[in-house]
């Protein structure tokens, strides 16, 4: 089979055993790889209602049909799992050498199930995998651990790996890998730390089976021309996502205080344009042109890799106001292991929890001596990091009915940086993104601040499902990173076509839109069951932006409509082929071949 190996090795902690299991070719063309991958083997391997930190959770590593073939940034691996945060379908995406090194060892994604009682890491060298001890590994930042098994394995490897964060099973534990690259926002680190597991270090040396070698370079190369001679290439090259700080800003959609508003008077103090200034470096994923990791010197001097996420909420959300200061949290947080969404969330919440007197221990909004102190604890589960560590929905839900109008979650995960009181589809964007409250499945802000920008109207769901299918179905499940289409206008039409040359199977935009359509009623069907049961509420915003009006900025006063955002949300099942509930259709699920899932859910849910 060209395009994947068709092999995917299975690892049990607990037994120590190793297996490969071999899949169906039809398992690749209706899921592609990545995400699609990852939540049809965790949809047939985890048991229904599995505990997130039990042994019998399943973590899936996987590459797609073009991770890492010689091809625009295509050195990115998905991770995913059952989420400790959120108890549904949970999964991250990465640039890595490991994506790398898992395309040429021979297998399309590694399945790690059981729990060691002792730590280890796994190395891997094409079929070789064998269980090292992880000992003196166990407690070590991620930065110092990975520096240990470069030492040991030398440079040529792939290493994903966890912090303290993951160790000590904080719910927004993510895996880190290459000293600033994360992934898996909704405590994909704490289900590897459950299992005892510290790194998965990976070599591969096997040539990937590619269809048309020839047509496939050439089709690359134009698209990495292409890039390069983009109108916005110089300046993506010089702020890369940190461009953003300002035009959120402008926008009235910079997150700040805990959400509560869409602008701040210091945005200057953590913008793009000051970072340029005090650059020193660019990093970035393998086999990328455009590569946008901007590596400032910290508070102490040491390096940190700045993306729009991580200085919005650590920056305005918590209103700490030097970049130098931002950076150093940023670092602590890569190495910890910790996702800085959800981290810069649960300290606002917090703040806001002490502000209104919610709280005994206090915690005063930007005070940085106390935030460095606390995601150091909060990653060691100690003291007032304990409570922290829990993410927003849980603390929220400890202190009673007033803290849950501002604990800002979808589904139990923590909203990326984009407020919406004056945003309603990307309000929905988060509502029903298939993970919880994340940008990346369809960051419909840019079109909806160029357009109707008030508007709740059927163009702008339209557009919100389209995105979905291009960002979360096409790129989560090739994987490659989106960035090049969404920042410097790359053809998506070169997708189909590389993906075509890689498997020699005629591809197009709508036979991939079919896959991602396929992937989204599966991973709707994941959380039923999980859950038990279900309902529209699950799909909505926060409920900050329909109750507290914002009362600073251009758009003062404003808030979302709920029986708008309403309206919005039947229109987008209704688009996907689902009831007025949130549940596929029977129907829906047949025409999509997910015959299978009908009779589990049938057993949770009358399927209309
Ligand atoms: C992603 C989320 C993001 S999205 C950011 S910054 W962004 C934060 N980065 C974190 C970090 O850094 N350290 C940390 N400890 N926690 C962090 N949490 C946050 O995690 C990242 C880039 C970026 S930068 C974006 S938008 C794009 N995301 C892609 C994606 O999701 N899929 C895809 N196919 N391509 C993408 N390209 C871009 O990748 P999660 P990375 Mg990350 C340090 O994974 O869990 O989805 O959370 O992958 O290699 O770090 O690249 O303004
Ligand atoms: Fe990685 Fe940035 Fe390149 Fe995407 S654009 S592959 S995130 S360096």
């Amino acid at each position: 089979m060209n395009g994947w190996w068709g092999k995917v090795l299975y690892v049990n902690l607990t037994s120590k055993q190793v297996k490969e299991i071999t899949l169906d070719p039809s398992v690749y063309l209706e899921y592609l790889g990545g995400r699609g991958l990852a939540i049809r083997l965790l949809w047939d391997l985890n048991p229904i209602g599995v505990d997130p930190f039990s042994p019998y959770n399943h973590l899936v590593i996987a590459n797609g049909p073009l991770s890492s073939l010689p091809a625009p940034s295509s050195g990115k691996i998905q991770v995913a799992t059952k989420s400790p945060l959120t108890l549904g379908y949970g999964d991250g995406n990465l640039g890595s050498m490991a994506s790398f090194h898992l395309k040429r060892s021979g297998y399309d994604a590694i399945v790690v199930t059981g729990a060691s009682r002792k730590p280890v890491y796994l190395y891997i060298e094409n079929e070789k995998v064998e269980f090292r001890d992880a000992e003196d590994l166990w407690g070590l930042d991620t930065f110092t651990a990975e520096d240990k098994l470069i030492r040991e394995h030398g440079r040529n490897v792939g290493i994903l790996l966890i912090g303290p964060a993951g160790e000590n099973l904080v719910r927004y534990a993510t895996i880190i890998s290459q000293k600033g690259r994360s992934g898996g926002r909704p405590g994909v680190g704490a289900v590897m730390g459950s299992k005892k597991l510290k790194a998965i270090v990976v070599k591969g040396s096997k040539e990937p089976p590619i269809a048309n070698k020839e047509e496939f370079r050439k089709i690359a190369e134009e698209a990495y021309e292409k890039i390069m001679k983009s109108d916005n290439y110089d300046f993506w090259i010089r702020q890369g996502t940190m461009a953003t700080i300002v035009w959120s800003q402008q926008n009235s959609v910079l997150p700040t205080r805990n959400f509560r508003e869409g602008v701040w008077e210091e945005y200057e103090s953590i913008s793009g344009d000051l970072m340029e200034k005090i650059k020193i470096a660019r990093r970035g994923c393998p086999f990328c042109n455009m590569q946008c990791g901007n590596v400032i010197l910290d508070d102490s001097s040491e390096e940190s890799e700045l993306d729009y996420e991580n200085v919005a909420m650590l920056g305005s959300n918590i209103l700490l106001s030097d970049l130098r200061r931002v950076g150093e949290i940023n670092k602590l947080a890569d190495k910890m292991g910790l996702d800085t969404i959800s981290l810069g969330n649960s300290l606002g919440f917090y703040m806001e929890a002490s502000e209104r007197k919610l709280v005994e221990e206090k915690l005063e909004w930007g005070d940085y001596r106390e935030i460095k102190r606390l995601v150091i604890d909060i990653s060691h589960r100690r003291g007032l990091g304990a409570f922290l560590a829990e993410g927003v929905m849980r603390m929220s839900r400890s202190l009673g009915r007033e803290a849950r109008e501002f604990a800002v979650h979808v589904k139990g995960l923590e909203v990326s940086a984009y407020d919406c009181h004056a945003a309603p589809a990307m309000a929905l964007a988060y509502g029903t993104s298939p993970i919880g409250a994340h940008h990346k499945d369809a960051w419909i802000i840019a079109f909806e601040v160029r357009t109707d920008r008030f508007g709740y109207t059927r163009e702008k769901v339209e557009r919100l499902v389209f995105l979905q299918d291009m960002r979360g179905g096409m790129f989560e499940s090739l994987t490659t990173c989106r960035l090049p289409w969404v920042e410097v206008a790359l053809d998506l039409e070169y997708y189909p076509k590389l993906l075509t040359a890689a498997t020699g199977v005629t591809w197009t935009l709508e036979d991939i839109r079919v896959v991602a359509n396929r992937i989204y009623s599966l991973i709707r069907a994941y959380w039923i069951r999980e859950h038990g049961d279900w309902s529209r509420e699950m799909d909505y915003a926060p409920i900050r932006w329909f109750k507290h009006p914002l009362t600073k900025g251009p758009y003062t006063g404003m808030k979302l409509d709920f029986d708008k955002y309403n309206k919005m949300l039947d229109m987008y099942y209704e688009m996907r082929g689902w009831d007025e509930r949130g549940i596929p259709r029977k129907e829906t699920l047949q025409k999509l071949k997910l015959d299978y899932v009908i009779p589990v859910l049938e057993k949770i849910v009358e399927l209309k």
